[in-house]
């Protein structure tokens, strides 16, 4: 078995807290890690003076974690300015907060080489590597330069743009084709390959588009494929029986009082469309006057990437929005919205989602979006809640029995919302069932394998044209 080597801007491996109370991510690559007696390598979210390239080694749960610090330089150019000030926005169709700088990409480029620098002596020439996300797009072609000659793959985990868009990206051309250093790439979803496609097809003629979504370039053949990641559903599951998410579970049971809880969790993040969400509620509340007093939104948002201005922009307006219609529709004895911004343990979370008679979900894009499949994972399959599921996130391909929306759309979630509220138990059943059957099939231990799969097929497959020959 071939060493796995991961890599990706942040290291998530375990950190103690118990079964479960990890994302499934960092389960599903720490399994693989362990099970090939691999590294994860990334950066340490610390900063240095001046770069050293040092590298800081330790092991969690029997996990082999490597680090590096990066300069306050790299930190602002790299991490808070190309990856989440250009290439986040972009990719998430807003190129209206899409911030285009020189500086940017340079400092994308260099901490991009640093990266394949450091990480290079400690591979051995069987390892396989498994690059993650749009922070770390070229690496692979870096890691070439260095004479590296091993199997590489690449999972972006957010949508791929359409062509149109991408195109407003300065040097959008070597940035793709410096992708075709890997030997598989993959994305979440259909759209999100065919989109990369459509780009290929029409920018980089020389590229030749085979079967299978195989793409042949400059003598390299590159496998694409879309592979959507799932949650540890056994797991979460597990873990919505606890003792602790029972207790929160009875919590909220108690502090809603008769009324039907509405949940919504979401990284304070613009793709996330909580403005919009909060409009549809509002829209909900204008046309159905016999919920006042019988329904609540718990809008659980932890702030994140506060270094960004758009971010702390979003927090404002949120506030503004949550206390107007608070304002509007409160009486004193029922408050519509509780707007809560920071974060609570999985656990407690879980317990959370068991109580809510709808799951709010409503990002106006999203590579994939876990919480709609922790919702399901975490309901009483006697009496689950609903699914109210954004149509632009990556889940909605495999998630139909949701009930599918336009984010954009406040009626859309208007209605959504009062069909949900009267849904059968019957059909909340047939359709959570139906969610659930997906959500327990393609967790995110079958993700790992089947991008490991292509990363390492057991035989190659045989090129058309040398078998001609
Ligand atoms: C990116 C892509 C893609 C949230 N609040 C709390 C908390 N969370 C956890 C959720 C979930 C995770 O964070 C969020 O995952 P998402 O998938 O919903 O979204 P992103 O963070 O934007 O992730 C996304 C993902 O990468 C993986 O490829 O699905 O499309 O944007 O697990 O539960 N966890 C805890 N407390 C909180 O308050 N403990």
């Amino acid at each position: 078995m071939s060493r796995l080597i991961v890599i990706s801007n942040r290291v998530q491996a375990p950190n103690g807290e118990g079964a479960g109370n990890q994302g499934g991510l960092a389960v599903a690559l720490s399994a693989a890690l362990r099970e090939s007696s691999g590294i994860w390598f990334g950066w340490s979210g610390e900063e240095t003076e001046v770069f050293t390239g040092q590298i800081h080694f330790q092991r969690h749960d029997g996990v082999a974690t490597a680090t590096i610090d990066l300069e306050a330089q790299d930190v602002e150019e790299y991490y808070n300015g190309f990856a989440n000030r250009t290439l986040w926005p972009l990719f998430h169709y807003r190129i209206d907060l899409a911030e285009f700088e020189r500086g940017f990409a340079d400092g994308y480029e260099r901490v991009n080489a640093r990266f394949a620098e450091t990480v290079h002596p400690l591979i051995e020439d069987d390892d396989l590597i498994w690059v993650h996300d749009y922070h770390l797009i070229p690496l692979g072609h870096e890691l070439r330069q260095l004479g590296l000659a091993n199997r590489i793959g690449f999972f972006l985990h957010i949508p791929w743009p359409p062509m149109r868009l991408l195109l407003s990206l300065p040097n959008h051309r070597d940035l793709v084709e410096a992708m075709f250093a890997y030997d598989v790439i993959g994305f979440h979803t259909r759209d999100w390959l065919e989109s990369f496609m459509d780009y290929v097809r029409a920018q980089i003629p020389e590229a030749v588009i085979g079967q299978d979504d195989v793409v042949r370039f400059n003598g390299r053949t590159i496998r694409t494929l879309a592979c959507p990641l799932g949650i540890d559903t056994q797991a979460f599951r597990a873990m919505a029986e606890k003792p602790i998410a029972r207790r929160a579970f009875e919590r909220m049971r108690i502090s809603s009082n008769g009324r039907d809880m509405i949940i919504g969790v979401d990284r304070l993040d613009y793709s996330k469309g909580l403005q919009e969400r909060f409009l549809g509620y509002e829209r909900f509340l204008a046309s159905h006057s016999e919920a006042y007093g019988r329904v609540f939104l718990l809008q659980i948002a932890p702030p994140s990437r506060e270094d960004v201005q758009s971010y702390r922009e979003i927090r404002t307006t949120l506030d503004g929005l949550s206390g107007r219609i608070n304002g509007e529709f409160a009486d004193v004895e029922w408050v519509p919205i509780r707007y809560v911004n920071k974060g609570y343990p999985r656990d407690q979370l879980a317990g959370i989602y068991r109580a809510a008679r709808i799951g709010l979900v409503t990002p106006l894009r999203d590579g994939m979006n876990l919480v709609a499949k922790e919702y399901v994972a975490a309901q009483d399959p006697e009496d689950p809640g609903v699914l109210i599921l954004s149509r632009f996130a990556g889940a909605a391909e495999q998630m139909e029995d949701a009930l599918l929306v336009n984010p954009h759309s406040a009626e859309d979630i208007a209605d959504a919302i009062g069909q949900a509220l009267a849904m059968s138990r019957a059909e909340r059943r047939r359709r959570w069932r139906a969610l659930m059957d997906d959500v327990e099939k393609r967790d995110v231990s079958w993700w790992q394998r089947q991008f490991t799969a292509a990363l390492d097929p057991p035989f190659e497959p045989m090129d058309s044209g040398a078998a001609a020959a």
